[in-house]
């Protein structure tokens, strides 16, 4: 089953956005199968971001993500890294349509609330910055053949 690699970031955190995004992803019909709210490493928020090291906004960007707790979350379903991106919204505030999470909640490009995967190999690598291999606990949830 496909796995991403989502995160609330410090913003979402502190305005009591959590549970508003965690229901997002559930009532779509994915499953949560690890999360922690944590307070990330500078090495940690590098190796994350190394696709952006160099960028104007990097430095920013880095500052930002380690500057309160976020809280991580890996979760499953088909096809759940495009459409995690599509119900997360797109990166540009002026893109990032009513209905998404950005788009419903946040202003400001840098300010946008939560990180998703965009690719099996960035979920892959995030899933592994983030999360050991027994902190992902794979169980079935019966309404799933529903969905
Ligand atoms: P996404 O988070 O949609 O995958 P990204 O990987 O291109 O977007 O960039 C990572 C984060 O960096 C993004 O969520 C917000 C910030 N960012 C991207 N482009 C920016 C810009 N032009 N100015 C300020 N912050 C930016
Ligand atoms: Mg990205």
């Amino acid at each position: 089953m496909e796995k991403t690699f989502l995160m609330v970031k410090p913003d979402g955190v502190q305005r009591g956005l959590i549970g508003e995004i965690v229901k997002r992803f559930e009532q779509k019909g994915f499953q949560l199968v690890a999360s922690k709210l944590m307070v990330i490493s500078k090495e940690q928020a590098e190796a994350h971001y190394a696709e952006h090291n160099g960028k104007s906004f990097y430095d920013e960007l880095v500052q930002f993500i380690t500057s309160g707790p976020v809280f991580a979350m890996v979760w499953q379903g088909d096809q759940v890294i495009t459409l995690s991106r599509i119900l997360v919204g797109k990166t540009n505030t002026l893109d990032a349509l009513p209905g998404t999470i950005r788009g419903d909640f946040a202003l400001h490009t840098g300010m946008n609330l939560i990180h998703g995967s965009d690719s099996p190999e960035s979920a892959e690598r995030e899933i592994g910055n983030f999360f050991k291999p027994e902190e992902i606990i794979e169980y079935k949830q019966t309404i799933q053949d529903w969905i």
